[in-house]
């Protein structure tokens, strides 16, 4: 219950200059002018504390808009069912509103600026009508920290604003940098559902029109008709990846879908930090949280999902997880799978769209061995195994703050400006050519192999390239600007970095043989290629080249009590070069694309990789 001194900032609207709690003009006149515009019954000035939390939870409680789970399984945690419309982030409706089409280039949905003012304007006006407008000020990164960015969100979400007190450092605090003059970012989001005098609300109101904006110049985003995950915690791909990659090309900085470890070397106590891209499903939140199967190192969490990267002082790279908390997919995460994940969601927990057990605790796909015989489903309806229907949906979430994982490294909050840089890995799902590992030979070629990452959208075997699903990056749906100049605005890092820019890395745990059988065990046991990687970058292994970059030399990496036979380790690192070729003319496809903005170095390194490829 609220604590009784708690009185929560909820004003009338015609008082938004008295009851602010800043006087920054440039922040009540954003405010005013938005509730102008979608016409809020009240305005509610968030704090971040756990008076607010509880607040909050208690009115959607007893709204019936969450589920309090049961208390003595899982403490303070709640269930959220969606709108069945309304299940994750609408690609086709996200849109990049640069003033120039080709900055926003070939790989996102382009409006211009006053085009989409023009659709949104009406869809806004009186949109939180008999609704409350929350302000919600948060940073992305610790209060003061040298990577650190500020930014406000208005919504009328009360389960986003919950969410957001878990992903991002909701607090007053934020207030006072905007007032010193830092730089913000402004978000607006309404779930489109305004109510009339006496209507009675939907506990997951939204709208079927839905628009997800991002305008790169003014540093904005609008977001409506979705309550859901990306679409409504605009901290997260929205400002994080959309918006600051934008501000990093224009800062000098970059902001990138990548996880954080820090991993020590439990023998010498020498730490080292890895980011890693990996396109969605193919394990990131599992290398976040890794325990390795080999004696000697230590992986500890520092992020799951965004990195931002700066080059510090001493010229090296800094890296930061902006973010606060997880906002992980639940189908699939185990005690077998990520006993860490389940660690972390002990309690403090929002789950939502997965199934609800009769002891009141919550279940999905691969969460238990052994599968409940009654549930109630995502959408509030009875479960039972033979109902012929998932339980929980594909994807449902659990949000949760960072520090409960109990692999949470102590510079997660020690170390507020970032940790300095040591390896980049970038990952895809491919059944062919792609090697477990391969050390790029110098940035340049590392860009390459980040620009071409892909996945295998068809089956695929040894010898046989299949069709190619690209996500450069792994920031297809995430760049904010062109891809092409995002390339390129990588290369311009590294001429800046020199000999202080972290090396690069190719990763896949998913190469397969001729008959479809993994070739590698993959989870626990890629701590194996974390280690060969680690000595790599200290030197203490030299790989031998090939076409495709750098790989373990024999006897390198460490298999010891691996149970791997000689031809399907043969087969992890073989350079079919028939499939390369035809890999390289499916590269050239997809860079024409981006006609004269692609980086003539990347055209480059593939005539490189072909001329090795010839020669090998
Ligand atoms: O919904 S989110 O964008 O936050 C997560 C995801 O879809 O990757
Ligand atoms: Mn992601």
């Amino acid at each position: 219950m609220p604590t009784a001194e708690f009185t929560p900032l909820v004003h009338a609207v015609a008082d938004i200059e008295t009851a602010a709690p800043t006087a920054d003009t440039a922040v009540i006149s954003w405010v005013k002018g938005i509730a102008e515009l979608v016409k809020p019954e009240k305005i509610f000035w968030c704090d971040g504390s756990e008076a607010e939390w509880q607040l909050l939870t208690s009115e959607m409680v007893a709204a019936g808009s969450l589920i309090q789970l049961n208390k003595s399984i899982r403490p303070n945690s709640f269930l959220a069912r969606s709108s069945a419309d309304d299940v994750a982030r609408v690609e086709d409706r996200t849109f990049i509103c640069s003033t120039k089409e080709e900055d926003a280039g070939p790989t996102n949905n382009w409006c211009a600026p006053e085009e989409m003012i023009a659709k949104l304007e009406p869809l806004f006006n009186g949109a939180m009508q008999g609704r409350t407008l929350y302000v919600i000020p948060f940073a992305m990164g610790p209060v003061g920290g040298a990577i650190t960015q500020y930014g406000l969100q208005i919504t009328d979400s009360p389960y986003a604003v919950l969410n957001m007190h878990i992903m991002a450092r909701v607090t007053p605090d934020v207030l006072r940098e905007i007032e010193a003059g830092k730089q913000w970012v402004r978000t607006v989001h309404s779930v489109g559902a305004p109510l009339a005098p006496g209507e009675a609300d939907s506990t997951w109101p939204c709208n079927s029109e839905k628009y997800i904006c991002h305008f790169p110049e003014t540093l904005e985003v609008w977001s409506f008709g979705s309550g859901y995950g990306g679409n409504a915690l605009l901290s997260k791909k929205c400002f994080a990846l959309r918006i600051a990659s934008v501000m990093g090309r224009n800062e000098g900085w970059l902001a990138e879908h990548m996880l954080l470890i820090k991993v020590t070397n439990t023998d010498t106590n020498k730490t080292y930090n890895v980011a890693a891209a990996f396109p969605s499903a193919c394990g990131k939140t599992n290398l976040a949280m890794l325990h390795p199967t080999i004696p000697g190192w230590k992986v500890e969490t520092l992020g799951d999902d965004i990195v931002w990267l700066r080059q510090g002082e001493d010229g090296r790279v800094y890296a930061i997880n902006p973010e606060h908390g997880f906002f992980g997919v639940a189908p699939g995460t185990g005690e077998e799978t990520n006993p860490t994940a389940m660690e972390t969601m002990w309690g403090n927990t929002i789950f939502t769209n997965v199934a609800l057990t009769d002891d009141g605790d919550v279940w999905w796909e691969g969460k238990t061995a052994e599968t409940p015989a009654h549930l109630i489903d995502w959408q509030g309806k009875d479960w039972t195994p033979d109902s012929g229907r998932v339980a929980a949906h594909p994807n449902s979430r659990f949000t949760v703050a960072a520090i409960q994982a109990p692999t949470i490294a102590a510079e997660y909050t020690t170390a507020p400006s970032g940790v300095p840089l040591d390896a980049i890995l970038f990952g895809g799902r491919r059944a062919t050519n792609v090697p477990l590992v391969a050390k790029a030979y110098d940035w340049q070629h590392g860009v390459f192999i980040g620009a071409t990452i892909s996945s295998e959208k068809t089956a695929a075997q040894e010898g046989n390239v299949g069709e190619l699903r690209r996500d450069p990056f792994a920031m297809l749906p995430f760049c904010g600007y062109n891809m092409a100049d995002y390339w390129s605005h990588w290369l311009e890092m590294g001429a800046k970095l020199g000999e202080h820019a972290p090396q690069i890395f190719q990763v896949n745990w998913f190469r397969k043989d001729a008959d479809g059988r993994f070739l590698w065990p993959g989870f626990g046991e890629n701590s194996r290629v974390i280690d060969w990687i680690l000595r790599a970058v200290s030197g203490e292994v030299a790989g031998v080249e090939k076409a495709n970059g750098i790989v373990p030399a024999p006897g390198e990496l460490n298999l010891d009590g691996l149970e791997i036979s000689d031809t399907d380790l043969e087969q992890l690192f073989a350079v079919d070069k028939d499939s390369w070729l035809a890999e390289c003319e499916m590269t050239e496809e997809y860079f024409a694309q981006f006609g004269d903005k692609l980086p003539a170095q990347l055209g480059a390194e593939l005539q490189n990789l072909r001329s090795r490829l010839q020669t090998a």
